[in-house]
């Protein structure tokens, strides 16, 4: 053996690697007293363990097409570094052994991906992409799927790789499904307009903002009129609010004294009216209520939703305040907001328009018109609310 490696070194020099050994008797009578011979397989060009690259075929690392071959690439985790110098065949083993256990976990949860949203294979990645977007941002299922196949059905198909066009549609897109905003137009002499919804949403606060608006800044004569005689606080808040802005503010405990209110202020360019935060759930505190707007017969009434719920919550309080007959909402505490894709799936659900959007606890400033680019930008993460 000794004899048959120095022959292999001498032939194919010292890094020769040898691949197979196997040991023979020849040349004996019925194979005894024969001579014991080595065969050795041996080469040179061999080189296991220098430069250790692994290649996947083609097919093997593309088992799902090309869409997912390409997630697979995307894929941002580092990958296993195979060109080490290491020459430790154990740890280099266990080094490809993690490299295909990583690239099996991408494409399992790459395929869940995909069977989750079945009806979406065949859109581009950058589709899916903004698909994602939009239920990250908890816009409801079945909207997201609607606005990416509209957008999907509205563009060519080698527009549909432009990420940067497929944003501004999108956001076009959404601009158009939130509509035009509505805030207040002061239009009428005495113009009545109400507020309601559940307990601590924000009424009175926004109440207090709008008012300092008008009055301050727009020079209306404004006036103040709340039902919310629950709690002495609650009075209180609204009173030091109508107090600095030097506006009227009057305190109602009846259906008649209700009239009477209305008809005292009937000079103002504009009567805003606070309720009681009513717990939907209570039947006597919502028929109470009703009973308050039907005397008031506001111009409009807008109900008072806090984005810091989910959209279930929301959806069950809009059934309830339907008997009371709003006419748009009013987003508050956008500050606080995880999400904005509860607004748009609430719009569109109700068919209503955005009158304001709120985005802090500070009177009067933390208040914006509803406006549709502004919550399109705030969807797709262009915009960003500074507390
Ligand atoms: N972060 C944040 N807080 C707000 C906003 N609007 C109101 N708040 C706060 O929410 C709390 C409740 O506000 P209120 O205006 O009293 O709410 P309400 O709907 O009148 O409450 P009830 O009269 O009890 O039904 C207060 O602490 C406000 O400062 C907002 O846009 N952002
Ligand atoms: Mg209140």
């Amino acid at each position: 053996m000794q004899q048959a490696f120095d022959a292999v070194k001498k032939d194919l020099g010292a890094d020769a690697v040898i691949l197979h050994t196997k040991t023979k008797k020849r040349n004996g009578i019925l194979g005894l007293w024969g001579k014991e011979m080595v065969e050795i397989t041996a080469s040179k060009d061999v080189n296991i363990m220098q430069n250790p690259e692994v290649k996947i075929p083609e097919e093997q690392a593309r088992p799902e097409g090309n869409f997912l071959a390409d997630l697979y690439k995307k894929s941002d985790q580092p990958k296993v570094d195979l060109h080490s110098n290491s020459h430790d065949a154990g740890a280099l083993g266990s080094r490809i052994l993690q490299y295909e256990l990583k690239e099996i976990k991408d494409l399992v949860s790459n395929v869940l991906k995909r069977s989750q949203y079945s009806d979406l294979s065949n859109l581009s990645d950058e589709l899916l992409d903004f698909h994602l977007l939009l239920i990250q941002q908890h816009v409801s299922e079945d909207l997201a799927k609607e606005i990416i196949h509209r957008i999907n059905n509205e563009l060519r198909n080698e527009e549909l790789n432009n990420r940067d066009l497929i944003r501004e549609v999108l956001k076009k897109t959404v601009c158009n499904m939130l509509k035009r905003s509505d805030p207040i137009v002061v239009n009428k002499p005495g113009k009545r307009v109400a507020f309601i919804g559940p307990t601590g949403v924000g009424k009175t606060t926004t109440i207090a903002k709008l008012a300092a608006n008008f009055a301050l800044q727009q020079g209306k004569k404004v006036g103040l009129i709340t039902i919310d005689t629950y709690r002495i606080a609650a009075v209180e808040q609204l009173r030091i609010y109508a107090d600095i802005i030097n506006i009227p503010l009057e305190v109602v405990l009846t259906v008649y004294e209700m009239k009477k209110a209305l008809e005292k202020l009937k000079h103002c360019d504009l009567i805003l009216i606070d309720t009681a935060g009513r717990s939907q759930n209570n039947k006597m505190q919502m028929s109470e209520l009703k009973a308050f707007l039907d005397v008031i017969d506001p111009d409009e009434t807008h109900l008072v939703l806090s984005t810091i719920t989910n959209y279930q919550n929301v959806m069950d309080t809009i059934e309830k305040f339907n008997d009371l007959h709003f006419d748009k909402l009013l987003f508050t505490k956008l500050d606080e907001a995880v999400n904005f894709g509860l607004i748009l799936s609430i719009i569109t659900k109700v068919s209503k328009s955005m009158s304001y959007l709120t985005m802090g606890q500070n009177v009067p400033d933390d208040i914006e018109i509803g406006d549709s680019r502004y919550v399109a930008e705030l969807l797709l993460g262009e915009r960003h609310i500074s507390c």
